[in-house]
């Protein structure tokens, strides 16, 4: 990350805890020489700090804004309602193994869209890989980085299995 760079996307996770899941997005973001920041902030634990960032996102630069939470995940939810930056909810494991996040993540009242991926680390790099096609769209340098990532990935999936 070029930390000189105003950060067009910025990851946002309810707790220390989710940072090893969260991760891959931001390693995603590195790989295609995104500016992006990563922060903790809990839509019920730190009230202020959520709706200062949300409020403040879109007039700061950033273009999406990647939410990740676990159980109870309000998280991407409220960010959706206090910012127009398209949010991506990646939903954390929990106790309930993330069943609980998902849904909490996915069954939004219509008029405040969440676009939703899958559970856990998964979910975190495709929600990246989601947040560099939108950014494609304004950009033709990360748009050829997109096309040469998706040419490579076939090219790394062999055709026969190996012993
Ligand atoms: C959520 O509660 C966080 O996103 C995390 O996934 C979950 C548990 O948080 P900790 O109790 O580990 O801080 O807000």
């Amino acid at each position: 990350m070029n930390k000189t760079k105003i950060p067009l996307v910025g990851i946002i996770m309810g707790s220390q805890s989710d940072w090893e899941f969260v991760k891959p997005a931001s390693d995603i973001l590195k790989e295609f020489s995104i500016s992006h920041e990563c922060k903790i902030i809990s839509a019920h634990r730190t009230t202020k700090r959520h709706s200062d960032y949300a409020k403040s996102a879109k007039k700061r630069g950033l273009k999406v804004i990647l939410a990740a939470a676990g159980g109870a995940a309000h998280l991407p939810g409220v960010t959706a309602a206090l910012t127009p930056l398209p949010v991506l909810g990646i939903p954390m494991s929990s106790k309930l193994l993330g069943l609980d996040s998902l849904l909490s993540i996915a069954q939004m009242p219509s008029g405040v869209p969440v676009a939703t991926f899958s559970i856990g680390s998964a979910g975190s790099k495709n929600a990246a890989l989601y947040a560099i096609r939108i950014l494609s769209l304004m950009d033709k340098k990360i748009s050829i980085k997109l096309d040469n990532y998706i040419n490579k990935m076939e090219d790394n999936v062999p055709l026969k299995p190996k012993n």
